[in-house]
């Protein structure tokens, strides 16, 4: 295992994508789900309009690097239906869930009955389907594991509690619209990097050991908060079991992009891309204004977590 130095090798060409690359009027590029389909790299952005509130974008690419924005965003809030009244404000935080043979979209709804999940699917990334809404207010970061335990999809999210930080819980459900089973399964440590909440990042990813599951951690400052991210490794056969979380962040805010923004001090994830080679590409928004991309080694990531744990509860 690695003792030293940095854990996710930072693109040398970071930021991957500004608002000067999206042709409408953008004020940020942050947030991005990710997955490569056919070859090709998709990501699904997030950008302020100039209005304050979110829509979610398309960009392409061949190397996960290089990547050419779509002329039009890919997602705006639906003016019908229920999914209207419950996106009014905009949508967030997209996730790109790859589900046994389709993708599976899970993002933030705004509206002044608060945030919920929205679930969409699409298997081409042209045709998209709303399906429910999944979670009630006060609701966010929802991910899920890519293949069904017992018959149930599992996903990962984080209400918010005025009693207990905000903490990471898993729910199950057999056919995406009901949701239950609901338990808490990971919280912030006090006096930790991670200890005024945490949430789930990337949809979890399938290792040899285990599940690998990015998230991110936020402390509070005398100057603000600082959102950093962390990794956790969760059982191959009963992901509610987490078997290691390390104790060190792997990434935190340094270039000045991430340091200083729309929100300073934030990287935030909401997609990775693991690789054949061993390593996973990982996608991260910085102080809510740019892409930005990283490079790490899975087993390495492993690693941290099974050998410099932290307790999970
Ligand atoms: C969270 C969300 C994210 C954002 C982060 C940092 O609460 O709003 O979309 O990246 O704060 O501002």
């Amino acid at each position: 295992m690695k003792t030293h130095g940095p854990i996710i090798t930072r693109f040398e060409k970071n930021p991957i994508l500004t608002r000067k690359d999206v042709p409408y009027p953008v004020a940020t590029v942050h947030n991005a789900g990710i997955v490569k389909h056919n070859d090709r790299y998709i990501m699904l952005f997030r950008s302020h309009l100039l209005n304050g509130r979110s829509v979610i974008g398309r960009a392409d690419s061949e190397d996960g690097f290089s990547f050419t924005v779509r002329p039009k965003p890919f997602l705006t809030p639906a003016t019908d239906s229920i999914f209207g009244e419950y996106e009014a404000f905009g949508v967030e935080d997209l996730r790109i869930n790859p589900v046994e043979d389709e993708y599976l979209l899970t993002y933030s709804a705004y509206s002044r009955h608060g945030v919920r999940i929205a679930l969409a699917r699409t298997r081409d990334f042209e045709n998209v389907e709303r399906i429910a809404l999944i979670t009630q207010a006060d609701l966010r970061n929802v991910v899920l594991f890519p293949e069904k335990f017992d018959g149930r999809y599992v996903r990962l999210d984080r209400p918010h509690s005025e009693i207990s930080p905000w903490s990471i819980w898993i729910s199950y459900s057999p056919d995406l619209v009901h949701w239950g089973d609901s338990r808490v399964i990971m919280k912030p440590l006090a006096y930790h990097w991670d200890e005024m909440k945490i949430g789930p990042g990337a949809p979890p990813f399938k290792t040899d050991k285990g599940w690998l599951h990015i998230y991110h951690g936020v402390f509070k400052t005398m100057s603000g908060t600082v959102y950093r991210l962390g990794a956790a490794l969760h059982d191959l056969a009963d992901p509610a079991n987490i078997i290691g979380v390390s104790d060190s962040w792997i990434l935190q805010p340094d270039d000045s992009w991430e340091v200083s923004g729309y929100v300073p001090n934030v990287v935030f994830t909401c997609g990775a891309v693991p690789e054949d080679d061993g390593t996973v590409k990982i996608y991260w928004g910085g102080a809510d204004t740019v892409m930005c991309v990283g490079t790490a080694v899975i087993d390495e990531l492993v690693a941290l977590c099974l050998t410099a744990s932290r307790p999970a509860l």
